[in-house]
C-alpha cells in the first residue's frame, strides 16, 4: 500500500447532510436536491474537473482516482489532474483526429483496462455518444450494434479488431477504428500513442443535462437487443444525495465494480458513481472469472466497497475457503439478479460485512435498494431511491395495494424523473410500448410491503437472467437456428443454483441428425452457440423434443416451458 487507506480517514464531506457535490460552474453554491435538474451539465467539467481542482488545491487527499492492477502485478495509478490531463487529450483524439462530433456514436467494446476510462471521460467532453459492449461479443453481435446504431466510430482491442474487420464493409456510417494495442493495425488508429501526442488542452462541451450521453443495449423478448439512450443526467443523478446515501462514499473509498464494462453498472459503479464522491475506482482486469483472484484481491488491496452480481458473491461463497475476513471491506452491494436471504446470511457471517441488494435495469440504472444503514430485510431489494417514485402496477397503470402481485413501474407523469433513459434509440413503438398509465413499466414482477420494501418475483416476458444477463430468447434461437441439426427452438429461462436461472433450449432435430448421439449433440450446439455469439448466451441446458407447444396461430408457447422448468405445471 502506497499510501493510507483507513476507515478512520475522513472524506472531503465534512457530514453526511454535506454529500453533495457543488458544480464548478453555475450555481457554484447550491446544491443538488434529490429533484434538481440543472439546465447544462457536463459530468466531465462539473464533477472529474472539480477534484482535480480539489487535488489542486490540496483539499483531497493522495488517493488515486483510478488504481487498475492485473496478474502480472502491473499497477496504474491516475490522480484526478492525471485523469483531467489524459481525458482531455483523449477528446482531441477524437474529435481533432478521428473527425468525431458532438451527438456521434463510438462503439466502445474494451476489456477493463485503464483506457476504457479515458474514452468514457473523452467522449463526455466532447459530447460524443459512447456505446458500451462486452468483449465476448461476436462479429454479428459487433455488426448488428453498428449497423442500427449507425456508429461513426468503434474502439477495441486487437483480439476484436479481426471481427470487426470482417463485418466493418457492411457497415456504411463507420468511418473511424481505433485501437488501443501495443501493436499497429492496418486501417486503425493507434489510441495509445495518440494520446501520448496529443495536446491537453480542450475546452469541455458545454452540455445540456438532457443531451445524450450514452446507449446502452439491451435484451427484449422479441428481436434483437434494443439502445436504451441515457442523457447527461444519468451521471447528475449520481450526485444527488439520495443516491449518494446509497453507498455513502468517501473521499477514502476505494470501491471496486466486478461488472463487465459492457453494462450500465460499470458505467454507474466503476465511474459515476466513485467519482462524484471524489473516491478512488479501482479496476482488476480479470480478463475471466476466477473466485480465487477476487478473494486474493480483497486480501491485497485497500478495497473498502464493493459491487458485484449475487452469482460472483455466491460462487466465491461455494469454495472453501479458510478466510473471507477481508482486512478493508466495510460494504458490499449485490445487484442484476435476485438475492437470497440466505447468501446475505451466509456472506454476513463468513465475511462479517452486510450484503445489501440493489436494483436497477440498463433503462434506468439504480432505482431503488437498500441505502447504506436502512434496515435490511433479507429477500427484499430495498426502497426506491428518489428521484424515483416506484409502484406496483396492473397492466393499465393503476397502482395496486401493498402486497399484491404485479409490475415495476416507475413514475414518468407529469414528470420524468432525471436518470431515466430518454428512449429506445429510433425505436417510438418500443419506446411508447413500455409505457403503462402516468407509468415505465420494468417489466419485473414484485410486490411491496406495507412499509415500501419491494420484492422481486421474476420477469413478466421471456427474458431471462442468468447470473445478471438479461438474454433474449429470439437471439438464441436465432443462433441455434444457423446449425443444421435444428429444425426449431424455443429457448427459456431454468432454474439453477448457482446462476440463478440459465438459458435451457428445447430443440427439434432435422431428420439427418435424429439418430446422433444426444450428449455430443448438445456439446457440438453449445460451442456453435459460443461461436456465433456472446457466449454467455449459450444454452447450459438442452433437451431434445420432437415438438414445441404452440398456440392455434403458431406462436411458440414459452411461458409454458418455462413454467415447466419451475415446477409450476
Ligand atoms: O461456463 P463456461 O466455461 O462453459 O463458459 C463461460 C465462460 O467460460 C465463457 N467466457 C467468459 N469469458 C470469456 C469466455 N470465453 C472466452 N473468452 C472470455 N474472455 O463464457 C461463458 C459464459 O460466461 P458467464 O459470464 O455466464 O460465466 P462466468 O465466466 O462463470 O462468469 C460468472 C459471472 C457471475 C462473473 C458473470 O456471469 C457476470 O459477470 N455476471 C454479471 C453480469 C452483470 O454485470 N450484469 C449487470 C447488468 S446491468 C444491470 O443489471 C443494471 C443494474 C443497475
Amino acid at each position: 500500500v502506497l499510501w493510507g487507506i483507513h476507515k478512520s480517514c475522513h472524506g472531503f464531506f465534512p457530514a453526511p447532510q454535506h454529500l453533495h457535490c457543488q458544480p464548478l460552474s453555475g450555481a457554484k453554491t447550491s446544491r443538488w436536491n434529490d429533484y434538481d435538474t440543472p439546465k447544462e451539465f457536463n459530468f466531465a467539467s462539473d464533477v472529474l474537473d472539480y477534484w482535480t481542482q480539489m487535488e489542486k488545491e490540496g483539499k483531497r487527499g493522495p488517493n488515486p482516482a483510478l488504481w487498475w492492477v492485473n496478474d502480472q502485478g502491473d499497477e496504474v495509478k491516475w490522480s484526478f489532474r492525471e485523469m483531467t490531463d489524459l481525458t482531455r487529450r483523449a477528446a482531441n483524439v477524437f474529435t481533432q483526429t478521428g473527425g468525431l462530433r458532438q451527438g456521434d456514436h463510438l462503439a466502445l467494446i474494451l476489456p477493463r483496462v485503464p483506457e476504457w476510462w479515458l474514452v468514457t471521460v473523452g467522449c463526455i467532453r466532447t459530447g460524443i455518444v459512447f456505446m458500451p459492449g462486452t468483449t465476448l461479443m461476436k462479429a454479428r453481435d459487433i455488426l448488428y450494434r453498428l449497423q442500427v446504431s449507425k456508429a461513426k466510430g468503434i474502439i477495441t482491442t486487437d483480439t476484436l479488431a479481426p471481427e470487426v474487420d470482417s463485418v466493418a464493409s457492411e457497415c456504411p456510417a463507420l468511418k473511424i477504428k481505433f485501437l488501443v494495442s501495443d501493436h499497429s493495425r492496418k486501417g486503425w488508429l493507434d489510441f495509445r500513442s495518440l494520446i501520448k501526442s496529443a495536446s491537453s488542452d480542450h475546452t469541455c462541451v458545454k452540455s445540456k443535462t438532457m443531451d445524450p450521453m450514452a446507449i446502452f443495449f439491451t435484451s427484449g423478448t422479441t428481436g434483437l437487443p434494443k439502445m436504451a439512450k441515457h442523457n447527461q443526467g444519468l451521471a447528475l443523478r449520481s450526485s444527488f444525495p439520495s443516491c449518494r446515501k446509497l453507498l455513502q462514499l468517501k473521499t477514502s473509498d476505494v470501491f471496486w465494480c466486478l461488472s463487465d464494462p459492457g453494462w450500465i453498472t460499470a458505467t454507474l459503479a466503476s465511474m459515476l458513481e466513485p467519482w462524484t464522491a471524489g473516491s478512488t475506482v479501482f479496476v482488476h482486469h480479470l480478463p475471466q472469472f476466477d473466485h480465487n483472484v477476487i478473494v486474493q484481491t480483497f486480501f491485497k488491496y485497500p478495497i473498502t466497497q464493493c459491487l458485484a452480481a449475487p452469482s460472483v458473491f455466491r460462487m466465491i461463497l461455494q469454495q472453501d475457503f479458510t478466510s473471507l475476513r477481508f482486512p478493508t471491506l466495510e460494504h458490499t452491494c449485490a445487484g442484476g439478479e435476485a438475492l437470497l436471504p440466505e447468501e446475505q446470511e451466509q456472506w454476513r457471517r463468513q465475511t462479517g460485512v452486510l450484503l445489501y441488494q440493489v436494483y436497477g435495469q440498463s433503462e434506468t440504472g439504480i432505482t431503488c435498494g437498500i441505502l447504506r444503514g436502512m434496515k435490511i430485510k433479507p429477500g427484499s431489494m430495498g426502497k426506491a431511491i428518489p428521484p424515483f417514485d416506484i409502484q406496483i402496477i396492473d397492466d393499465k397503470g393503476n397502482v395496486l395495494p401493498p402486497d399484491t402481485e404485479g409490475n415495476i413501474g416507475i413514475r414518468i407523469k407529469p414528470t420524468k424523473p432525471i436518470g431515466l433513459f430518454m428512449c429506445y434509440q429510433d425505436d417510438p413503438v418500443k419506446t411508447a410500448e413500455v409505457e403503462c398509465g402516468d407509468f415505465y413499466n420494468t417489466g419485473d414482477r414484485a410486490t411491496m410491503d406495507a412499509e415500501g420494501y419491494i420484492w422481486f418475483l421474476g420477469r413478466s416476458d421471456d427474458v431471462i437472467n442468468a447470473s445478471g444477463y438479461r438474454i433474449g430468447p429470439t437471439e438464441v434461437e436465432s443462433a441455434l437456428a444457423e446449425h443444421p441439426a435444428v429444425a426449431e427452438s424455443a429457448v427459456v429461462s431454468s432454474p439453477d443454483l448457482i446462476r440463478g436461472e440459465v438459458v435451457k433450449a428445447f430443440v427439434v432435430l432435422t431428420p439427418q441428425f435424429l439418430s446422433r448421439d444426444r450428449g455430443q449433440l448438445t456439446k457440438e450446439l453449445q460451442e456453435h452457440v459460443k461461436s456465433v455469439t456472446a457466449p454467455y448466451k449459450y444454452p447450459r441446458k438442452v433437451e431434445f423434443v420432437p415438438e414445441l407447444p404452440k398456440t392455434i396461430t403458431g406462436k411458440i408457447k414459452r411461458n409454458e416451458l418455462r413454467k415447466k422448468e419451475f415446477g409450476q405445471l
